[in-house]
């Protein structure tokens, strides 16, 4: 790829900020629609890919029972499961975002807290919905990992909705960031060239920049 021809980012079941976040990291962004764009010949015309939120991942896919209030979606999870497993495979750079470090986790085996306010009450809220870039607490980000040289700093303020998160960290991943109270923030694949997934919603800030890092990371990634 020549270097001024940006990069292809493929994203399935975007919303506007997530594809602006993206373009104005520098990135092309191809939108992959389930129905469409079958796998895995679709993944040949990216150069990287984005998960996005949503609702939840099936817990048959760890192995549980659903607790009353999880909400899924079998398209998404066939489509994306998919989708993270041959980014993987290929090592195709992959950023992951709220339900994407969910699915990414339950992709590489991995398995997530159901219902955070029932299975891992703390006094932190984690779902804060409205405005979408509202603060809700602090991460603190591992030293030496790839979110910490994203972001340049030991701690962060971060919104937060979601009502799941990792559990059991999958096999190769490393945990990157944890809330006060514990929370599993960000997982990383120190092995791929590229691999971070994030709970909270940095595409909400795309008009502050704050956490352009993570998309310019991806976008330099998948330049390569
Ligand atoms: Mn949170």
């Amino acid at each position: 790829m020549s270097p001024t021809t940006p990069p292809v980012i493929g994203v399935a079941f975007p919303k506007d900020d997530y594809v602006t976040s993206l373009e104005r990291a520098g990135a092309r962004v191809r939108i992959l629609d389930a129905a469409k764009d079958l796998l895995p010949g679709a993944l040949d015309e990216c150069d990287g890919l984005l998960l996005t939120g949503g609702v939840d991942v099936d817990p048959k896919e760890y192995g549980e029972t659903p607790h009353p209030t999880v909400e899924t979606n079998a398209v998404r999870d066939d489509y994306e499961l998919a989708l993270a497993k041959l980014a993987i495979k290929q090592d195709l750079p992959l950023l992951a975002i709220c339900r994407g470090v969910q699915v990414l986790n339950v992709a590489a085996g991995g398995t997530l807290i159901q219902d955070l306010p029932s299975q891992h009450p703390s006094s932190i809220a984690h779902s804060i919905t409205e405005p979408r870039n509202a603060i809700a607490h602090d991460v603190a980000i591992t030293n030496g990992t790839c979110l910490s040289m994203l972001l340049g700093a030991p701690s962060l303020a971060v919104n937060s909705r979601h009502h799941q998160a990792v559990k059991d960290t999958a096999p190769g991943f490393v945990v990157s960031a944890v809330s006060p109270d514990g929370v599993v923030e960000a997982i990383e694949r120190p092995a791929s060239t590229f691999c971070v997934g994030v709970q909270w919603h940095p595409e909400n800030f795309w008009a502050t920049g704050q956490f352009v890092g993570l998309f310019q990371g991806l976008v330099r990634a998948a330049a390569k």
